[in-house]
């Protein structure tokens, strides 16, 4: 996969870049970063980027020029990495919340672009000349596109294929099935007091796989309903749920 970005600053992402598992799928070439600064394709003295707003108040727009020559060069490059029709994506809170199943698809593709906004935004030109997709992290504001863009990349590369070994891989699984992940555990066994729940300890794996599958359901209905409501529970969920859900009333009475 081919990751293009569209950033006046570039250097931020080496962040993401520098360590973990990202930075290994770098190493093993599961993935390339392009990151092309729309600053280097103005065309004045001044390398400006942006603008005042037109109508007028507060905050300055990025201008649709270096923006378009940025992007131009950015899919030229991506072109000779073979690569033909990126994905263009702009990250900001008007954006539709980014969920796992559509991370999961932007993994499969061959080439994106994550356009980074600054200022105020960019000249919504732009956008409708060349944005497929305009995507959120959630609902709050950050200075700017790159950090949710980072975001994305993480999220992206720990999907590709080989990206993750084995043991990184299950921990995934658990979000996967669209239930919240169990409580973990590691030495002391005891500790002032605070105990690891027995059911982990019991080397019973049939056991210890009921008991994380309880918690994850118990937790999701607990802490995010609305993930259970359009999921289709398997007998063996239910049961699972169910005893949880008794078990609390008979606590609270
Ligand atoms: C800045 C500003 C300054 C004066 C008056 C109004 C203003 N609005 C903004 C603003 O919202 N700037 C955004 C900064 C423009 C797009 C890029 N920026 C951004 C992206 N902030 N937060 C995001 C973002 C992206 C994805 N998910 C959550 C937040």
């Amino acid at each position: 996969m081919i990751i293009g970005v569209l950033s006046i600053f570039p250097e931020m992402f080496d962040a993401v870049i520098s360590s973990g598992i990202v930075a290994r799928a770098k190493s093993s070439d599961l993935f390339d970063l392009i990151i092309i600064n729309p600053r280097d394709y103005t065309e004045d003295n001044y390398r400006r980027i942006d603008d005042k707003t037109f109508g007028g108040g507060a905050g300055m727009v990025m201008k649709i020029e270096p923006l378009e020559l940025a992007l131009a060069d950015l899919k030229q490059k991506m072109l000779q990495k073979g690569v033909e029709k990126p994905l263009v994506i702009y990250l900001s809170p008007q954006g539709k919340t980014i969920q796992q199943k559509v991370v999961n698809d932007f993994a499969a593709l061959s080439g994106v672009i994550l356009v980074c906004g600054r200022y105020e935004g960019v000249d919504e030109r732009f956008i409708e000349r060349n944005v497929d997709l305009e995507l959120s992290i959630g609902d709050f504001v950050v200075s700017g596109g790159e950090l949710p863009a980072m975001l994305l990349i993480d999220s992206m590369v720990r999907q590709l294929p080989g990206a993750m070994n084995s043991l990184e891989s299950v921990v995934n699984d658990s979000f996967m099935n669209g239930l919240l992940d169990c409580p973990h555990y590691t030495v002391p066994r005891d500790y002032e007091g605070s105990v690891v729940p027995q059911e982990l300890l019991s080397g019973n794996h049939k056991v210890i796989a009921e008991w994380r599958l309880q918690q994850s359901l118990w937790r999701t209905y607990q802490r995010r309903p609305e993930l259970l409501a359009d999921k289709q529970l398997t007998n063996q969920q239910s049961r699972l749920l169910n005893e949880m859900i008794s078990r609390n009333k008979i606590k609270e009475k």
